[in-house]
């Protein structure tokens, strides 16, 4: 597990509960770490797990990556010497640009995207609510890798095949283009901008024009649903932008409207409120101490 976050130690235990062997990939090396869970059914467990093993990590079968963004390609680039050619890489991550930024890889490359919310309070993960994972090929080598659906499915459910991810991914950044930049406006939990409906719609209607002119057609109604939907489901959680902000961390901004930004320039669009969510979002950053 590349990325020991909320989401990756939640993964971590989910692969160990099952039996499987697992170690985390730290960024300041350690030979052992604790993970303290709460699942969403109340139930709370320590588990002490392996971390940077590179024997482990030359047999691994699968690496997963659920760093941020912003921090994907470095590490993998640092990572890739020490796997072998058939170990699969899954990526799980808000927002899109990635692919586009990582070396040519001769291992399969797998892309998700998930709705499975946890976050990380004095130490202890907490699992708020259950999701659905969608993952599909990033390469070719990928195209014949669905039958590791079925180990993550029994891993961590619920996880769904699609060969074309990109229209899920694009499905998740419309989610993100709301409800990251929008609770860091209003300083709120995710359940609260259902008073916002106003900008809610006004973003939507950006990210589909986005969206048409990218080659995909959803339904703006069924997109705003399912978005109030996500809103609905993760009420009390506080969005991963706005736990960036709050920490003075570097969000995820360029992946997510920036993306969409990037995407609408090539078009020639202009994109006003996202852009105005983008600049407030950047300028939030420059004020960090
Ligand atoms: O992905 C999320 C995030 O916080 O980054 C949502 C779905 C908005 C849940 O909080």
């Amino acid at each position: 597990m590349l990325g020991c976050g909320a989401l990756g130690k939640l993964w971590l235990t989910a692969f160990i509960r099952q039996g499987h062997i697992v170690q985390g990939w730290l960024q300041v090396p350690k030979r052992f770490f604790t993970v303290n869970i709460r699942s969403y059914d109340g139930i709370e467990s320590i588990f002490l797990l392996p971390a940077n093993n590179v024997n482990l990590l030359n047999n691994s079968e699968i690496l997963l990556v659920t760093l941020k963004a912003r921090h994907v390609s470095k590490a993998i680039r640092k990572i890739l010497p020490k796997l072998r050619s058939n170990c699969i890489i899954l990526l799980i991550h808000n927002g899109l640009g990635i692919k586009e930024e990582l070396p040519k890889l001769i291992q399969p490359l797998l892309l998700g995207t998930t709705t499975h919310a946890a976050y990380s309070k004095e130490g202890k993960i907490y699992h708020i609510s259950t999701g659905i994972t969608s993952i599909g090929p990033g390469n070719t080598k990928a195209k014949s890798c669905n039958q590791i659906i079925d180990i993550l499915h029994q891993v961590m459910p619920k996880v769904i095949w699609y060969n074309n991810i990109t229209i899920s991914s694009w499905i998740k950044l419309a989610v993100n283009c709301v409800i990251n930049p929008l609770s860091v406006v209003y300083n709120c939990c995710n359940g609260e901008l259902e008073h916002h409906y106003d900008e809610i719609t006004a973003i939507c209607r950006e990210v589909i024009i986005v969206m048409n002119y990218e080659g995909y057609n959803p339904n703006y109604d069924l997109l705003l649903l399912y978005i109030c939907k996500v809103i609905h489901n993760t009420s009390s959680n506080i969005s991963s932008m706005l736990q960036d902000i709050r920490a003075n961390k570097i969000s995820e901004i360029d992946y997510i409207n920036g993306y969409l930004l990037k995407r609408a320039r090539f078009y020639g669009l202009k994109l006003p409120v996202n852009q105005w969510l983008f600049n407030y979002i950047k300028d939030k950053e420059q004020r960090y101490k």
